[in-house]
C-alpha cells in the first residue's frame, strides 16, 4: 500500500500577493544547515491554512523507518495559481511516472478552456478561494494510492517531470534513501520565489555528520537594513535569511 501525498506547485494568492509556493507555503530557506542542525530549523508553518498563503520553511516527513515503504506523490498545478507549467525536481530519488493528467484545451485555438483544469475534473480543491493547498481525488475511492488507471507497464523513471498547467502528475518511489531532500520547481525564478519544500526522509536513519562538523547556528539579521541586506545576500547567493525580508512578487502575465 502506497502512502499518498498531494503537493500543489503554483502561484495561488490574492490582492497582488501570489508568490511561488507548494500547497500555499512560500518556502523560506532554513537559516542553518538543515541536515546537520535539524533541531534549529524554524519549523513553524502553523499560520498556514487551506485558504491562506504563508511563508515558512515548509517540509514533510516521510517513512519513519520502514525502508521499503512506497510513497505516491500527486504533484498538481491547479486552481487559482495555475498558469505556468513547472519542471518539478526531487532530490535523493528517481521516481516512476505513473500518470499524467492534463487540463482541457480548445481543439480550435489550442488555448486552455476556462475552468477545465484538473481542479474541475479528477481532483477537487476544498477551499473557497481555490488555492488548492489541500487537494484530493474527486473520487474518494482513488485515495491512499488506489487510483485505478496508473501505468504499470514500464513507467518512465525520471528525477524531474513537467507538471502541466492545470494538470497533475502521479509519481511513485520507495522511501529507501534517508536524508533531507529538496523538492522544487527547477525554473530558478519560481524556485527562489518560494516554489519548493524539503522532504525529510526517515529522520531516525540519517547518517550522522562528523563530530567536528562546523555548527554555524542560526544567523538572522533583523534591523532596518534587513531588506537591503537580504537583496545583497540573494545576489551573492548566500543562504542567509533576513527577517522582514521582501521577495519580489511575480505577477501573472
Ligand atoms: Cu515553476
Amino acid at each position: 500500500m502506497a502512502i499518498e501525498r498531494f503537493y500543489n506547485f503554483a502561484f495561488p494568492g490574492e490582492n497582488g500577493y501570489t508568490p511561488g509556493s507548494v500547497n500555499g507555503h512560500q518556502f523560506l530557506p532554513p537559516t542553518v544547515a538543515a541536515y546537520a542542525e535539524w533541531n534549529m530549523v524554524e519549523q513553524n508553518c502553523g499560520d498556514c491554512s487551506d485558504s491562506s498563503i504563508c511563508e515558512c520553511t515548509y517540509y514533510d516527513i516521510i517513512d519513519n523507518g520502514n525502508t521499503d515503504q512506497v510513497y505516491q506523490f500527486v504533484m498538481t498545478n491547479i486552481g487559482n495559481g495555475a498558469g505556468w507549467s513547472h519542471p518539478i525536481h526531487l532530490h535523493g530519488h528517481s521516481f516512476y511516472v505513473m500518470k499524467m493528467g492534463f487540463a482541457s484545451y480548445s481543439q480550435d485555438d489550442g488555448k486552455l478552456i476556462a475552468n477545465r483544469g484538473q481542479d474541475q475534473q479528477d481532483i477537487i480543491c476544498n477551499d473557497g478561494k481555490n488555492f488548492c493547498n489541500n487537494a484530493q481525488w474527486r473520487n474518494s475511492t482513488w485515495s491512499n494510492g488506489n487510483h485505478p488507471t496508473l501505468n504499470w507497464d514500464n513507467p518512465p523513471q525520471k528525477d524531474t517531470i513537467i507538471v502541466p498547467t492545470g494538470g497533475y502528475v502521479v509519481i511513485r518511489f520507495k522511501a529507501d534513501n534517508p536524508g533531507l531532500w529538496f523538492f522544487h520547481c527547477h525554473i530558478d525564478l519560481h524556485n527562489t520565489n518560494g516554489m519548493g519544500m524539503m522532504i525529510n526522509e526517515s529522520p531516525s536513519y540519517h547518517q550522522k555528520v562528523p563530530d567536528d562538523f562546523p555548527r554555524c547556528k542560526s544567523y538572522i539579521v533583523n534591523n532596518g537594513d534587513g531588506r537591503f541586506l537580504n537583496e545583497i545576500f540573494r545576489l551573492l547567493n548566500i543562504n542567509v535569511y533576513i527577517q522582514n525580508h521582501s521577495i519580489p512578487n511575480i505577477e501573472k502575465a
